[in-house]
């Protein structure tokens, strides 16, 4: 495998990814770092360890997002963001975002290493509780620099054991000051695993991304009439698992009536009192729909709540569904895309356009300033499981794009 090449350091990159895995490491390979706990608190020692070795200054904002700073020739020029994110979903991937973040802290060292130093400061972030799964919704740290969450709203947020992100933020010690958020960006740029079959399929190692689908998240809680599992006839029923079930499969079949990348994904589904011999009084579903348009996805999120409800009358049990989140869909900077798959030809990297199928942090900076992500190919295009994977050369191929872009952006007056 080619790990040196003309400015970044691939075998150092490739190390520190495979090091940050250790971090939250499950025994099937993948990982398990929740937003802010003491895994996620490691991997952010570690992360601001290696960026002051590399002489960056690190700050830390109210949501508890970290900032590298890489000092431009003109440090009054708004400055040029990269990054991703550390946490992850239970027993997750270990590529899906630090390999964004580690990359982007391998440009700027590699560049600081070779005495470059661009007009405009080049800074390395990692936002906070991007997965959105211990505290939902997700991504919420970009939002609030996008002014869609107070922070009060996102300090607020609870996880199933009751504590509170701010609590949390506290705990670990990554509660900065509002002051540190970033002020004017000049552009913001993401690298991230694919996560998905596209590329793998295509034989592609890389993906100028010109937008993300929009996604929208509901909570389903039906309600139905507790009883004993043996003496209720089961003419009397309620029973609010069956319904809850019965949504599940409608759904499927529901995103099965649209053409890809249209999806909806029952994730979450908890029974109370969920016991063996009891039909439960209650049960709490999450609805995750996702599609390309901002008109589709309106249709399939009313079409999904309407089949609920009709499946929760037929089951004679309540219903109440709430929005979780809402993110309409994404269309990146068109001269940011261009440029990525610029540097791609320049290396005569083979590569295409896509859309992404997954959120990230680059949808909420896309409302700030000129964003646009690269994508890198999944191995068996699987991602949010522990066998997550992709092949070194594409990543150290990504992360010479990647630096190409950035210092094209940071050389702009
Ligand atoms: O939900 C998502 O697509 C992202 O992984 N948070
Ligand atoms: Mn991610
Ligand atoms: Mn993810």
């Amino acid at each position: 495998m080619q790990t040196q090449s003309a400015t970044i350091d691939g075998v150092r990159l490739l190390a520190r990814v495979e090091e940050m895995a250790r971090i939250g490491a499950t025994p099937a390979g993948g990982v398990t770092r929740l937003t802010l706990t003491d895994e996620d608190r490691r991997a952010r020692d570690l992360f601001d360890a290696w960026c002051g070795a590399a002489g960056l200054t690190v700050r830390i904002d109210d949501m508890g997002t970290q900032y590298a700073r890489y000092e431009g020739g003109d440090p009054a020029l708004p400055p040029v963001l990269v990054g991703s994110h550390l946490d992850s979903v239970p027993l997750g991937g270990r590529y899906d975002g630090p390999l964004g973040v580690l990359t982007a802290l391998e440009v700027v060292t590699a560049l600081r290493e070779r005495g470059i130093r661009p007009r405009r400061a080049i800074e390395v972030v990692n936002f906070t509780n991007e997965e959105g799964v211990r505290f939902e919704p997700a991504m919420v740290a970009s939002a609030v620099l996008a002014g869609k969450y107070t922070p009060a709203f996102v300090h607020s947020l609870r996880d199933r054991a009751g504590r509170t992100y701010g609590e949390e933020l506290d705990r670990i010690g990554y509660r900065g000051a509002v002051e540190n958020r970033p002020g004017a960006v000049h552009a913001y740029l993401e690298l991230h695993i694919e996560q998905g079959p596209v590329l793998e399929a295509a034989g592609l190692p890389i993906a100028a991304v010109e937008g993300i689908v929009g996604i929208r998240w509901c909570e389903i809680v039906l309600r139905g009439q507790p009883q004993h599992a043996g003496p209720s006839p089961m003419g009397t029923r309620r029973d609010a698992m069956v319904a809850a079930a019965r949504i599940v499969v409608a759904a499927r079949d529901l995103a099965r009536s649209y053409p890809d990348p249209v999806v909806a994904t029952v994730g979450r589904l908890t029974p109370s009192p969920g016991v063996i011999n009891q039909i439960p009084a209650e049960v709490v579903l999450s609805l995750d729909v996702r599609h390309w348009t901002a008109e589709g996805l309106a249709e399939i999120s009313d079409r999904a709540q309407e089949m609920a409800r009709k499946i929760a009358a037929e089951e004679g049990v309540e219903i109440a569904i709430a929005t979780v989140q809402d993110i309409p869909p994404t269309h990146f900077d068109r001269r940011i895309v261009d440029l990525f798959a610029a540097e791609a030809h320049a290396r005569g990297v083979p590569h295409r356009r896509m859309v992404a199928s997954a959120g990230h942090d680059a949808a909420y900076m896309n409302l700030i300033c000129p964003t646009a992500m690269l994508f890198v190919r999944t191995v068996g295009g699987r991602s949010h499981c522990e066998t997550e994977a992709i092949a070194g050369e594409d990543a150290i191929v990504a992360a010479e794009i990647l630096c190409g872009a950035v210092l094209r952006l940071a050389e702009e007056v």
